[in-house]
């Protein structure tokens, strides 16, 4: 899906990783690249602008938390203003307790039929009673095509043989269902107005004789940036609306079609990839631009950030620095350990680390040990971690049963929690300073 927008991402990404430096010459060359992939996917040139703006801004502002490197940052960065860009995702929410109406209006071939039966797949799937109205009876084999899907999927199709009057098909569809206590009523209809303004009378048409619960506008995505208009009558035209793009499976132009529509303030609920009654995927925005951008990987980067954010909480730094320890920033430091991947390059300048008190070949053993010792922080009590002095034997006993140690792997902590405070205390905090820095030199 959307191939030539991932190859772009990722080719701009990879050549970012692969550069020696980052500086502001590899910084627009990144933007560059991404400006290059957005507007051969047709994404409008204000919002193309905007973006890249945003992330050259940010990207030669903004610095990494300690321990992240600026490469990831950057990644980073792209990743969470194409999110942006693509606003929030809908959820469809149907109350299970009356007959909730949905109409799907869009113009002829843009995919409503299809979508029909895939969003009805999606909904029965859920545990929803769904029933579909064929009321498009302008195109000719539209109720043939409409009944051959839902037959598939076991949804029943309403239809009137030669009944040219779609509102009236539409009408006494409903009431059929109704009575039938269908959990959801979907409403086929033709679209057969190009133009934003016929369409949306159509619409309105329909929609009088039905009173939907809600409607989607379904958009061919291969229409790229071209979206914008009919979303955007739609979205004003329509309180209870929200939109799927369609065909967006090797549609060149379907980021376009997916950054018009959000533009406009709609929502996109669901993507259509493929012609097939299973390709249909609710939009969430978040997933859909960690596929783009290649990642697993992606996914390991933000949660590390994060963590790493979270590590880098001034206030504690500044307790540190102040020579006061808890058990709650001793932890601290031995994630930050944890996370910098090369222990044995900070080892020596972590307080109650040095090499003095422990060899290098002991590297991996303090690593294993690591696990453990964060399993037993967390077993303390928040009391036990601001006051560490009140862990008495009784209580050591408690951690080490609750984390399934022997006693003497909390005893070991314990002494090296002290050893760590009296050179904090002793360096008032000095060391630790000297360990951000360290991180810093490695990105
Ligand atoms: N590749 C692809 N084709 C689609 C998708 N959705 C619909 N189509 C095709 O688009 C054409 C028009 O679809 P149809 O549902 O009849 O459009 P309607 O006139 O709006 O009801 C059909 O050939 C569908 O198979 C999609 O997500 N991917
Ligand atoms: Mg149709």
């Amino acid at each position: 899906m959307l191939d030539k927008l991932r190859e772009g991402f990722q080719n701009a990404v990879n050549k970012l990783i692969g550069s020696a430096s980052i500086d502001e010459k590899e910084i627009k060359e990144f933007v560059k690249d991404i400006q290059r992939t957005l507007l051969s996917s047709d994404v409008d040139v204000r919002i193309v602008l905007e973006i890249c703006q945003r992330i050259e801004k940010r990207a030669v502002e903004e610095r990494p938390p300690p321990g992240l490197p600026r490469k990831d940052q950057i990644v980073k960065i792209l990743y969470e203003e194409f999110v942006r860009i693509l606003g929030e995702g809908g959820k469809l929410d149907l109350p299970t307790n009356r007959s909730n109406v949905i109409l799907i209006v869009g113009i002829q071939g843009s995919g409503k039929t299809t979508t029909i039966g895939k969003l009805s797949r999606h909904l029965v799937k859920k545990g929803y009673r769904v029933s579909v109205i064929a009321a498009d009876t302008f195109r000719p084999g539209a109720v043939t095509q409409l009944k051959t899907i839902c037959s598939d999927i076991n949804v029943p199709v309403f239809s009137i043989d030669d009944e040219k009057n779609s509102v009236k098909v539409a009408k006494m569809g409903v009431e059929h269902f109704r009575v039938q206590n269908s959990n959801v009523i979907i409403v086929d209809t033709a679209g057969r107005h190009k133009e934003e303004k016929g369409l949306l009378d159509e619409m309105k048409q329909i929609s009088g004789a039905v009173r939907p619960d809600f409607a989607f506008l379904v958009l061919d995505g291969t229409i790229g940036k071209a979206a914008f208009g009919q979303a955007s009558a739609f979205h004003n035209a329509v309180p209870v609306g929200g939109i799927i793009i369609t065909k967006l499976d090797g549609a060149a132009k379907g980021g376009g079609a997916l950054a018009a529509a959000a533009a406009t303030g709609a929502k996109i609920f669901f993507i259509g990839t493929g012609e097939r009654v299973d390709d249909l995927e609710a939009f969430n925005p978040t997933r859909f631009v960690g596929r783009l951008l290649g990642m697993g990987d992606l996914q390991a980067l933000l949660e590390r950030a994060k963590e790493l954010e979270s590590v880098a909480d001034d206030k504690q730094i500044k307790r540190m620095m102040s020579g006061k320890l808890t058990m709650n920033d001793f932890l601290l430091q031995i994630e930050s350990v944890k996370k910098m991947g090369s222990l044995r390059k900070i080892l020596e300048s972590l307080p109650g680390f040095s090499q003095a008190n422990m060899p290098t070949e002991n590297i991996e053993e303090i690593e294993g040990k690591m696990k453990y010792w964060r399993a037993m922080i967390q077993a303390m009590t928040p009391t036990e971690r601001d006051d560490p002095e009140l862990l008495n034997s009784q209580r050591i006993k408690r951690i080490a049963r609750g984390t399934g140690v022997p006693e003497r792997e909390v005893k070991d902590l314990l002494t090296r929690y002290k050893q760590a405070k009296s050179v904090m205390k002793a360096s008032k905090g000095r060391q630790f300073r000297a360990m951000m820095k360290q991180m810093n030199r490695q990105q």
